[in-house]
C-alpha cells in the first residue's frame, strides 16, 4: 500500500479546481447560501462529496458557520469573506480555505494570511514539531503588525475524520508532537488585527453537527435519522439543510437537538473573534510522502 492513499490525490485536485471557482465566483450581492450551493455543485460535478458543510465566515465570524436555507444574508462590498470547504473521496479528506474581499482595507491582512501559510509550508519536514510551525505562522503575521488566532489550529486528517490526533497551532507552543512520514494534515493560519483579542469564542448558534457513534436511542424517528446520517456521512460533519427534503429544516433541527442532548451527535458552535475584529484565513492540505512534502490542495 502506498504511504498516502491515492484517493487523497483526487480529493486534492477537486479542491484546487473548486477553489478557483470560489475565487472568481464570489461576488457582492451573492447570498451566503448561493455560495455554499455553488461549492456543493462544483464538488459533486467532479465526483467528490463535501467533507463538511461549506463554512462561510464573514468579518468576525471566523469558522463553523454554515447558512441554513432561510439565511438571506448577502456579501457586501465592505466584507472580509472566508470560504472554508473540504472534499472527500471514499472518506479521504482534502480541506482548504480561501479569503475574498472587495474592500481594499483588507488587502494587506489577506496578503499576510497567505504569506503566513506559505511561510509555514516552507518549514514543514519529517519530524518537525507542530508548535514550531505555529511559531513561523505567528512570526510572519507579527512582522506585518498582525496577530494570529490563538485557539484555532490546523490538524491532521484521517479517513472520515477531519480533526485527527495532531493540532498545528497558529503560534509557538513548546512540547508539541512532531509531524511524521505518512501524515496528511491541513495548515490554516487565521490572522486578525493587532488590537483584536486574538481568540475565538462560541457564538449563540450551531449549524454544523456530526455523529459521535452509531448508537440506538429506542426512539424510531431518532434512530432512523442516525442510520441515514451514518450511511451518508459516517462521522463526517453535516448541516441540517442537507436533510430537510424540501420540507423545511425545523423538523431536522428538532431531531438533531435531541440527539445532541443524548450525546449521540455533537454540535460545533459558530466561532466568532472575541472582540469583533475581522479575520482572514487561508488553508492547504498536504502530506508527508516518501519523497517529502506534497501539497494536495
Ligand atoms: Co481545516
Amino acid at each position: 500500500m502506498a504511504l498516502i492513499p491515492e484517493q487523497y490525490e483526487k480529493a486534492g485536485r477537486i479542491t484546487r479546481e473548486v477553489r478557483e471557482v470560489v475565487k472568481s465566483g464570489v461576488e457582492v450581492g451573492m447570498s451566503y447560501l448561493q455560495a455554499c450551493e455553488l461549492v456543493e455543485k462544483e464538488i459533486a460535478s467532479r465526483g467528490g462529496k463535501p467533507a463538511f458543510p461549506v463554512g462561510i465566515g464573514v468579518n468576525q465570524v471566523t469558522a463553523h458557520y454554515a447558512p441554513g436555507e432561510d439565511d438571506r444574508s448577502v456579501f457586501k462590498e465592505s466584507d472580509l469573506i472566508k470560504v472554508d470547504f473540504g472534499v472527500h473521496v471514499d472518506g479521504y479528506v482534502a480541506d482548504s480555505a480561501v479569503s475574498v474581499t472587495f474592500n481594499p482595507d483588507y488587502d494587506l491582512i489577506m496578503e499576510v494570511a497567505e504569506r503566513a501559510l506559505n511561510a509555514a509550508i516552507s518549514t514543514v519536514k519529517n519530524e518537525k514539531r507542530t508548535g514550531e510551525i505555529g511559531g513561523e505562522i505567528h512570526k510572519e503575521a507579527a512582522r506585518f503588525g498582525f496577530k494570529t488566532i490563538q485557539n484555532l489550529t490546523g490538524h491532521t486528517l484521517d479517513r472520515y475524520v477531519v480533526h485527527a490526533g495532531k493540532s498545528i497551532p497558529n503560534l509557538y507552543m513548546p512540547g508539541t508532537q512532531s509531524l511524521k512520514k505518512g501524515d496528511v494534515f491541513a495548515i490554516e493560519p487565521f490572522v486578525t488585527f493587532a488590537k483584536a483579542a486574538g481568540y475565538v469564542v462560541d457564538g449563540p448558534t450551531a449549524t454544523i453537527f456530526s455523529l459521535v457513534a452509531r448508537k440506538k436511542t429506542g426512539k424510531a424517528d431518532l434512530d432512523a435519522f442516525v442510520a441515514r446520517v451514518w450511511d451518508d456521512r459516517k462521522t463526517l460533519p453535516f448541516t441540517p439543510r442537507w436533510y430537510s427534503d424540501g420540507g423545511g429544516e425545523e423538523k431536522v433541527k428538532g431531531i438533531v437537538g435531541q440527539l445532541v442532548a443524548k450525546r449521540v451527535m455533537r454540535a460545533y458552535p459558530t466561532l466568532v473573534e472575541a472582540s469583533g475584529y475581522p479575520v482572514a484565513q487561508f488553508e492547504h492540505t498536504m502530506a508527508l510522502d516518501e519523497g517529502g512534502l506534497r501539497i494536495l490542495t
